[in-house]
Formats: structure tokens, C-alpha cells, sequence
């Protein structure tokens, strides 16, 4: 059965669907598919999982390109030389922590040569959004009211400003449908997390969440910077290692060791999130060791809004040659939701279990619907270098 990767979403405002959001895959073929679902997208596809290659197939030698960082580094920010990489995730079922997704979508595993660039060490804070916000005066997504042109059908009293929720069931459930731990929660945004009787106070280091796409590429726009390109991120996420599951290397855990702050326990039970790694939920950012490249939490934490549109066969318009710097498809194209205008989510989150998404394998790919943020989704800003 295909799975999706990303989090549910905003459409859940006008109580006619709630958007598989990066974690989450389509219910089976004989639940109520969710509005704009193709009947085909929920068929088995034994096939395409028989023929899926060995996890480490294909990935060939990482090739930095050793140019030196151009000055010295803006603040919170580290410098990724570029180089030439193999980008894509071999199937991972079967492997420990592996899950029970193909991760199809994340190949053919081919080769692709970035520039470098400057990238945010870590996820963007409250701290530094509200900077923004108090500078700008910014408003997010989830802080508007939907209107009535978004939702044309909805009733009138669904069209509240919120956002999606991570909402624990209060017993184990089958994980067959995303609705039962994901809520829209009228009042939810950045300031609020998990609703109006929360908020950020004491939360300044964490990353902050509840960011539609547009919100994060206003605010990377606010301090000259951009969203990094998936192939961008990937590249920079794999610290020059080449074919690794994690960024550190290929062991979940070495020698004990928690690297990534994802989810241990059954999901998605209330309370079954044991926090074994330091952290039931969020965590603020750099809690876990960076990457090679000084990177923090490019697995896990928050799933990392990036460029691309996302499309589940964009990788095979690439199988051939060097990609240089991809920007990804011209449009979007979720089988399991083809009516939604996607971009590309990476990273994983606090939220990633291997009973149900092992997203924190660092080629795997997720996605959402553009206009839908959830308390799990931030993001970080990169910067090209000046041209010399
Ligand atoms: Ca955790
Ligand atoms: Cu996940």
C-alpha cells in the first residue's frame, strides 16, 4: 500500500478534510478516502515494492567542492561548501528502525551538484520570528480568517483562524486515518502551539511551529535570505557523508546515544511518547549533536518546509547525468491528494516512530499543503553566497 510522507491540513478549518500532512499516509482503499483523493492512488502496489532496490544501492561517493567559505559567517549561520552528491533514500523496510514505508518517491537515487551557500545552524526560533513579526508587523496564515473564496463551501462558523494539532488519542487506535490524532484548533498558531491556552513563554529557543509556506518565505524575504532548494538541503543534511540513513551515519543510536529527538513509544497514544531521547514533543533546538557541517536537528524536531513543489515522481526526471542546482518540479502532484498544491517537507519530527513514519532517515521525503501549518512544521533559511 503507498504511503504518503507530510501533516495534515487547514481545509480541516471548514470541516470537509483534514490534508495528509508529512507524517501521514492515505487511509486503505475501503475507508472513506478523503475529499479529492484518486481511487487509484489507494491501490496496492506490490509491484513497486518488489522491485524497490537494496537500501544502499546506488548512492556513490560524496564530492565536496572544497571552496572555502567566502567571509566570515552571518549570524547563526554555517557554511556548505556545495559539491557533488548522491541524493534519494533506498527502501528501508526491513532495516532496523527502517518502518514499513518503500519511500518510493525518494528515487531513482541520482546525482546532483549544489552550489554552496550559507545556512541557518538551526530550525528558526519563536525568538527570531518574533523579531520579524514586531519589525514587520507580520500576520501568519494561521492567525487569518479563511475566506469564504478559499472555502466556497464551507459554513459560515467553520471559517475561524487555526491551525492542525498533534492531538494524542486517549487509547491505541488502529493507523489507519490521520483524523484521529490531528485537529484543527481554532486560535492555534506560532504564539499559541497547541491552542489558545498555550504559548511561547519560556519557549524562546524552540523552533517555532504553525508556519504555512508563505509565512516562511516572508520571513526568510525579511532577512534576505531564501528557502533552501530540497536538493540544498538534502546535501547539506548529509554532512559529506554519502548513502548514510541519518545524518550521522547509519546506526539510529551509536553506541547508545540519541542524536535526533523523534518519538519512542506507541503512537499516538496520549502519554505514549516516552521521551527516551530527553524529549516528549518539541525540543528547543540544538539539544542534539549538529551534523559534520555544524548543522542541528536536520533529523527530527520539526519537519523543515523547503522550495520544491513536491511531486512523487520528481526524482525520475533526474535519473540520467548531473542535476546542477535543482529547483525541483514545475508543479505539484500528490497522488494520494492531487487536487492540493504541495511543497516539499524535510527532517522529520518529534512526531516520527517507526510503527507508522520513519521520516527521520534523512533521504526520505515529506510534504504538505501550502496554506496548512501544524504544531510539528517550521522551517530554516539558507543564503547564496556573494558572487565572486
Ligand atoms: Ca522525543
Ligand atoms: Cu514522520
Amino acid at each position: 500500500m503507498p504511503r504518503s510522507g507530510s501533516t495534515a491540513a487547514r481545509a480541516a478549518a471548514v470541516g470537509a478534510a483534514l490534508w495528509l500532512g508529512a507524517c501521514d499516509r492515505p487511509a486503505p482503499a475501503a475507508a472513506p478516502p478523503p475529499p479529492g483523493a484518486s481511487a487509484s492512488a489507494a491501490a496496492p502496489s506490490a509491484s513497486a515494492s518488489a522491485a524497490a532496490p537494496a537500501a544502499e544501492a546506488g548512492f556513490q561517493p560524496t564530492v565536496p567542492s572544497g571552496v572555502p567559505a567566502p567571509g566570515p559567517a552571518p549570524a547563526g549561520m554555517v557554511w556548505i561548501p556545495g559539491g557533488e552528491f548522491s541524493m534519494g533514500a533506498g527502501d528501508p523496510r526491513g532495516l532496523e528502525h527502517g518502518g514499513h514505508d518503500s519511500m518510493a518517491d525518494a528515487r531513482p537515487i541520482h546525482r546532483v551538484a549544489v552550489d554552496g551557500f550559507w545556512m541557518d545552524a538551526t530550525e528558526v526560533t519563536n525568538e527570531q520570528f518574533a523579531r520579524f513579526v514586531k519589525a514587520t508587523g507580520y500576520v501568519t496564515v494561521a492567525e487569518t480568517k479563511p475566506t469564504r473564496e478559499e472555502f466556497p463551501e464551507a459554513p459560515e462558523e467553520n471559517l475561524v483562524a487555526g491551525s492542525v494539532v498533534f492531538n494524542p488519542t486517549p487509547r491505541p487506535v488502529a493507523l489507519d486515518s490521520h483524523y484521529q490524532w490531528w485537529t484543527y484548533i481554532p486560535g492555534a498558531n506560532w504564539r499559541h502551539p497547541t491552542g489558545p491556552g498555550s504559548d511561547i513563554k519560556g519557549r524562546e529557543k524552540y523552533p517555532v511551529v504553525h508556519v504555512a509556506y508563505e509565512d516562511a518565505v516572508a520571513y526568510a524575504t525579511w532577512t534576505k535570505g531564501r528557502l533552501p532548494t530540497e536538493a540544498e538541503w538534502e546535501f547539506a543534511a548529509r554532512g559529506g557523508l554519502a548513502g548514510k540513513l541519518y545524518p550521522w551515519g547509519d546506526e539510529l543510536r551509536p553506541g547508545g546515544k540519541w542524536m535526533a529527538n523523534i518519538y519512542e513509544g506507541r503512537f499516538p497514544v496520549s502519554g505514549g511518547d516516552e521521551g527516551q531521547d530527553g524529549f516528549a514533543g518539541l525540543a528547543p533546538v540544538r539539544r542534539y549533536p549538529p551534523n559534520a557541517f555544524g548543522l542541528y536537528d536536520v533529523a527530527g524536531n520539526a519537519w523543515e518546509w523547503v522550495s520544491d513543489w513536491y511531486r512523487a515522481d520528481s526524482y525520475a526526471a533526474l535519473a540520467a547525468g548531473v542535476a546542477k542546482n535543482p529547483r525541483g518540479p514545475q508543479d505539484s502532484l500528490d497522488p494520494s491528494e492531487p487536487g492540493q498544491p504541495k511543497r516539499v517537507h524535510r527532517g522529520g519530527s518529534f512526531l516520527c516512530v517507526e510503527t507508522y513514519c520513519s521520516r527521520y532517515m534523512i533521504g526520505t521525503r515529506g510534504k504538505g499543503e501550502v496554506r496548512t501549518g501544524s504544531n510539528h512544521l517550521g522551517f530554516r533559511c539558507v543564503r547564496d553566497a556573494p558572487r565572486s
